[in-house]
């Protein structure tokens, strides 16, 4: 800063000068006004309002005018600093208003877009029946059991009571499973059906036993209408003192007034299976037509093809030699078991006349069971 002069002198001042200083105002107010973006406002503010800007340096020459002048010239460079630094002020808030409009414009979402281009997944209807299923017998007491679907040949038959080179072994044609070094079969087969979890149950829980197991089985069945190689079943047993056929009935009864609606009537015919004894296939009565259709002149019944009865699986009371194999007493204790076919009851209750449809994939056929959780 200039030392203290009492004499006016226009030279060291000539920055002071009204012309000056109106010229100085003018270029800051032309480069903010210039200023396309931040940066450029930015470099403005350092050249017009920074500490080497031509204003700030002839403010600092005040000191030199003589005392009679400084009062007028400090206003003068006040107001040239105020001048600026409102234009500073509203340019950058013209900036940052011509920001936020293009925000709005670039940024914008457009609501009217489909937002569902990828429609919600659903559980397979394959996989809510078989819960409701066991929801149905969970309420009745019953626990889930579950067992591998690469099953020990032993659980599969042995135990069952199927005897070994007994044709009753091919009932179920069977995936077995190879040694590594291919010499023959590993002891291993993919399960045909739920009832080794029976054996797996009787072998590790306590008694009495209430077991319902859904779950996956395979077999050698070529795929048509009604038969898949890969398929579900749901297993049932019971192992207490005094079970007899009509506990079984009973239970049976159950499920089909759950599934199908009150007041069929059920249906056990002599059947066999090596792992009960007595054994029955299990039908119900048409929950369509409930018999009408087989009646002389009625119209006929697509779903139980006029039989009025649907077969929906097989059951029995548990063997003794099976009992035995598990290290159970058949004397102190007697058992009842069941399985039935998942998708077989799919199809019944919703009309499904291809089970081909159940494997497929297809989401125009899931989608119609809905999205359930
Ligand atoms: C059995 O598998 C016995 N384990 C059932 C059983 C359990 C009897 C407990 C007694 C006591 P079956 O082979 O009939 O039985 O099969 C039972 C059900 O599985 C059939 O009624 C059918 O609904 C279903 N099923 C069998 N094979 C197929 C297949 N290839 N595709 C679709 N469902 C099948």
């Amino acid at each position: 800063m200039s030392a203290p002069n009492n004499s006016y002198d226009p030279v060291r001042v000539a920055a002071l000068a009204p012309d000056e200083v109106d010229r100085m105002t003018a270029e800051a107010l032309a480069a903010i006004a210039a200023a396309a973006d931040f940066d450029e406002l930015k470099q403005a503010r350092l050249a017009h309002q920074g500490g080497r800007a031509p204003i700030t340096l002839a403010s600092a020459e005040i000191g030199a005018l003589p005392p009679e002048a400084r009062a007028e010239a400090g206003r003068r460079i006040s107001a040239a600093k105020r001048a600026i630094a409102e234009a500073l002020t509203a340019r950058q808030a013209d900036l940052e208003a011509e920001r936020d409009r293009r925000v709005l414009i670039d940024e914008v979402a457009d609501v009217t877009l489909p937002w569902n281009r990828y429609p919600a997944g659903a559980r397979h209807p394959v996989t809510t029946l078989a819960e409701r299923i066991s929801d149905v017998f969970i309420g009745m007491g019953y626990e889930i059991a579950e067992g591998p679907e690469v099953e020990a040949e032993w659980y599969d038959f042995d135990a069952l009571n199927f005897p070994p080179d007994h044709p009753a072994r091919e009932m179920q044609d069977s995936f077995w499973i190879g040694r590594p070094d291919g010499a023959g079969r590993s002891g291993l087969v993919l399960r045909t059906h739920t009832s080794p979890v029976q054996v797996r149950s009787m072998l590790t829980r306590p008694l009495p036993l209430y077991v319902v197991s859904p779950g996956k089985c395979f077999r050698t069945d070529e795929l048509d209408a009604t038969h898949s190689p890969v398929f579900h079943q749901i297993e049932g047993l019971a192992v207490d003192e005094g079970l007899t056929m009509a506990d079984l009935r009973g239970a049976i009864s159950t499920f089909v007034a759950a599934m199908f609606g009150e007041g069929l009537r059920t249906r056990l015919r002599p059947d066999f299976f090596p792992f009960t004894e007595p054994s029955a296939d299990v039908s119900m009565e048409c929950h369509v037509c409930r018999g009408a259709s087989t009646e002389p002149g009625a119209p006929p019944c697509r779903v139980c093809r006029s039989q009025g009865w649907i077969e929906i699986g097989g059951c029995g009371m548990v063997n003794p030699r099976v009992l035995i194999a598990c290290g159970i007493d058949p004397d102190r204790y007697s058992g009842f078991a069941f399985g039935m076919g998942i998708e077989r009851t799919l199809m019944i209750r919703h009309g499904v006349t291809d089970i081909r449809d159940t494997l497929e994939g297809d989401v125009r056929f899931t989608a119609a069971f809905g999205v359930e959780a």
